[in-house]
């Protein structure tokens, strides 16, 4: 093969490799306020699903957070997102606290439904420290890969007996993602580079060889 060819293809390759190890980016997010859901903040051909609360739980009136009361083992939280274009996921990014005195749930699980699909547990959970402002990270979603359609849901798994109080908060501007500062929630991964520029280059690289073939 012409040494011109091999170039082609190294340059190839290496935006294959430099396109995966980009740093992961926002999927979907959300900007904390009170009230009964959060909008959601679109990633790159992402359409989000907005926040919202299920299986009981309640707005607890938190002025500028998002505080949800009444938890049980089967109240949620529930976010996602749909998209035109793959992602590998690599975390779910938060910061939550307990109110002062009231009780508070503080051991939590994300179950997760790709394609529509029944909601099954991700494991490990998570224990809070809900005594205080926690920053969160749920990490074990970089287990769905290559995915386009995914709901969560926040599920607890020790309520108080008294139902309890959970409070999501509006961080510094930035704190989280300096790209879009007014989010406090965000769900972050990579875009799956497209098969069909690979191809492509591929196809430029045979090109440059029947070219110079044929020289
Ligand atoms: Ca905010």
């Amino acid at each position: 093969m012409p040494r011109l060819s091999w170039i082609a293809l190294s340059i190839c390759f290496a935006t294959s490799f430099f396109s995966n190890e980009s740093l992961a980016g926002l999927v979907v997010g959300y900007d904390v306020l009170g009230g009964s859901e959060l909008s959601a903040v679109n990633g790159s051909n992402v359409t989000g699903v907005n926040l919202t609360r299920g299986g009981g739980a309640t707005d607890a009136g938190g002025g500028s957070d998002f505080a949800t009361a009444n938890w049980t083992t089967s109240s949620y939280l529930q976010f996602g997102f749909t998209s035109t274009v793959a992602y590998d996921l690599t975390n779910v990014r938060f910061s939550i606290s307990g109110d002062a005195g009231v009780p508070a749930p503080n051991n939590f699980k994300l179950q997760v439904a790709v394609n529509g699909g029944a909601f099954s547990d991700l494991a490990p959970s998570l224990v809070f420290d809900v005594s205080s402002n926690s920053d969160v990270a749920f990490t074990n979603v970089s287990s769905l890969t290559n995915v386009d359609d995914v709901l969560f849901r926040l599920v607890s798994e020790t309520a108080p007996v008294s139902g309890g109080e959970i409070r999501l908060f509006d961080v510094p501007e930035g704190s989280l993602d300096p790209a879009n500062p007014t989010l406090d929630f965000i769900v972050e991964g990579v875009a799956v580079p497209e098969p069909s520029s690979g191809l492509l280059l591929v196809a430029f690289g045979a090109g440059l060889s029947w070219h110079r073939r044929r020289d």
